[in-house]
């Protein structure tokens, strides 16, 4: 089983996995965490680019370096768990791509797909996105204290980004869940913890 998490800025999605992480490992779940960007190591000096905040890239060079990200990560982690048959749930995936490069950054979504297309990545069998309104999600964020490459964008691109995956989870019914993320942090955990224990028993 292949779930993916989506959210925007402090929509709550480490808070949500780090309470399903102690979940599925005291019902000694065979399941893998994983996330992008940064899931190998050489994901993770990729990650360290993309976050920083001293460094300007083109929204081309920053599409390339999640496609190189995303290229390990399903190479090096996400093939091989399928295979062994492991349950993965991975932070951010190729949602993430056309909503922050595509709605967000402006490049075509046809061209995302294309690249897209190259890396032969297995699709996810459910993926819950964790919906908060985004000056929510900022004052969150604000308050947690860093910020990075990303944070600093203003609301409009944020409100962009939200507005492209209400409409990706209205497209896609049957592969998404939407969860409201301004809902308590007991209240997400058990919508998702239901909705993927569902998944995994077929109901
Ligand atoms: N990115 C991209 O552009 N394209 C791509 O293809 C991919 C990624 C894969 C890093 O991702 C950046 O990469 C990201 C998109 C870009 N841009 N940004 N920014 P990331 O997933 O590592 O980072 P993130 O999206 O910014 O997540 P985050 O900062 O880790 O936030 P979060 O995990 O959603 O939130 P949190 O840390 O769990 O919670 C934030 C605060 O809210 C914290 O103080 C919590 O205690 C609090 N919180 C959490 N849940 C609640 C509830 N339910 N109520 C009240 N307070 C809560």
């Amino acid at each position: 089983m292949f779930i993916t998490l989506e959210g925007s800025e402090g929509a709550g999605k480490s808070t949500l996995i780090n309470l399903l992480k102690k979940y599925f490992s005291d019902k000694k779940f065979n399941f893998l965490f994983t996330r992008e960007p940064g899931g190998t190591k050489e994901g993770q000096a990729i990650r360290s680019i993309l976050l920083d905040k001293t460094i300007e890239l083109d929204s081309y060079s920053e599409t390339f370096l999640l496609l190189a990200d995303r290229y390990e990560h399903i190479d090096k982690v996400i093939k091989p768990a399928l295979k062994r048959n492991q349950n993965i749930l991975s932070d951010r995936y190729i949602d993430s791509t056309f909503a922050y490069q595509g709605a967000g950054r402006g490049i075509d979504q046809k061209e995302l797909q294309y690249l897209m297309d190259l890396l032969n990545y297995p699709k996810p069998d459910l993926t819950i996105y964790l919906d908060l309104p985004i000056e929510e999600g900022l004052n969150r964020v604000k308050k947690r204290g860093k910020s990075d490459r990303f944070e600093k964008e203003d609301l409009i691109f944020f409100e962009r980004i939200r507005n492209f995956y209400l409409d990706l989870v209205k497209k896609n019914p049957e592969r998404f869940l939407l969860i409201d993320a301004s809902k308590s942090t007991d209240e997400v955990f058990n919508l998702a913890k239901d909705s993927i224990t569902n998944k995994l028993y077929g109901k």
